[in-house]
């Protein structure tokens, strides 16, 4: 591809222009040029670098999908100190959804032509193997067709220890029951540190990678997140990318990149400031640019707002997750944007950030491209 002569101005005034021929020439970035990216101090040279890439991988569309959420249970003794979605056993305001009540969500949310169900939880000791099974089941008797995205790898972690089988088969009798693929979340910060300080009782890095190991290799697909702007640093960010690419280059499983934009509010940690938007903007381009064996970068507008989503567009972000009905996650933890946007919404927020709309399923297969 030829090097567009204003941008190498640009970048060797900065002296970035090795970085930028890298991915001119589609070459692989190192953890030294992350962390070069992450001090630019020009941060719309860097989303040009991003956009560079993005285009290469999807073009001019933009995806979204049409999605319920889910959260059937709050009831967690993980302890991790960025949560304000959690009750511990017995406190005040913990809740289970039932299957039929599971099931009647899903039903009631039918007529929005809703194609998939994101559902996760916290982790309470109180269920059985049994209620996981129930619980995609009453999904899909609800609605067969229907892709369920279900339980982060924390989630699997705790079903295979309850569920007397082997790992692999507690992935097939889960698959069996309903389980299409698996969401990103309970990745935090890939790092002992972060780990020990701020989730200690959960999974750490080396488990959370096992087990997406393991769902990839179990024949399902997932995603992955990371959940910044609190204590990590950004050799820390850049050290966790380079952990999932080793892992894709090795899966292939990974659908999307998630970066979660940490809420503090109601939390342990509601003494530190919100990521900025500068700072959205900067960890979203920089992992489309070391992600290169990633195709998609998912701009959660739920956390970022649908502004900022927007605007990531021309970041290196291809995907703004989707209608999101009925997240309860992060607006616990303080987020104001709404309980689910429509697709006329999101089509607009796509078209007005110059890229065609284009409705996928979870596995980013196209459904329909708005023209
Ligand atoms: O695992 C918890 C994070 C995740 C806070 O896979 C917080 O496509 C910000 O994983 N501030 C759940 N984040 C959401 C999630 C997700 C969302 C969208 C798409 C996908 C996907 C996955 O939210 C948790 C945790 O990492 N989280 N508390 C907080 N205060």
């Amino acid at each position: 591809m030829e090097f567009p002569k204003w941008l190498f101005q640009r970048a060797e005034a900065l002296d970035m222009h090795d970085i930028a021929e890298k991915v001119i020439e589609s070459e692989r970035l190192s953890a030294e040029d992350g962390q070069r990216l992450f001090e630019c101090p020009d941060l719309p040279l860097v989303g040009l670098l991003a956009d560079i890439v993005r285009r290469r991988k999807v073009g001019e569309k933009a995806f979204f999908n049409r999605n319920l959420r889910i959260d059937y249970t709050n009831i967690c003794n993980k302890k991790c100190l960025f949560c304000a979605f959690d009750r511990l056993p017995g406190e005040p305001g913990g809740y289970v959804l039932d299957p039929q009540q599971i099931h009647d969500r899903v039903v009631e949310h039918l007529p929005f032509g809703i194609t998939e169900v994101h559902m996760v939880g916290g982790i309470n000791p109180r269920l059985p193997f049994s209620y996981y099974l129930d619980a995609l089941r009453a999904i899909k008797s609800a609605a067969p067709d229907i892709h369920v995205k279900a339980f982060t790898a924390v989630e699997i972690a705790q079903i295979i220890k309850i569920s007397k089988l082997t790992p692999e088969d507690t992935l097939f009798t889960l698959r069996e029951a309903g389980l299409d693929s698996c969401p990103g979340g309970g990745a935090e910060v890939l790092s002992d540190r972060v780990h020990d300080e701020l989730y200690p009782i959960k999974i750490g890095p080396q488990q959370w990678l096992e087990i997406q190991r393991l769902i990839h290799r179990c024949g399902l697909r997932s995603t992955a997140t990371m959940l910044y702007g609190h204590i990590e640093t950004r050799a820390e960010r850049v050290e966790h990318m380079i952990q999932l690419r080793a892992l894709q280059d090795e899966t292939g499983g990974f659908l999307a990149f998630v970066p979660l934009a940490f809420h503090p509010e109601n939390t342990e940690m509601s003494h530190l400031p919100p990521p900025s938007g500068v700072e959205d903007l900067r960890t979203i381009a920089i992992s489309r640019l070391m992600l290169d064996n990633f195709d998609h970068i998912k701009a959660y507008w739920v956390m970022l707002t649908p502004k900022v989503a927007q605007v990531s567009l021309s970041f290196g972000a291809d995907d703004l997750d989707g209608t999101v009905i009925h997240e309860t996650i992060v607006h616990e933890a303080g987020a104001k944007t709404p309980l689910g946007l429509t697709v006329e919404e999101l089509v607009h927020l796509i078209r007005e950030a110059g890229k065609i709309p284009a409705e996928r399923d979870s596995l980013y297969r196209i459904r329909r491209v708005w023209n």
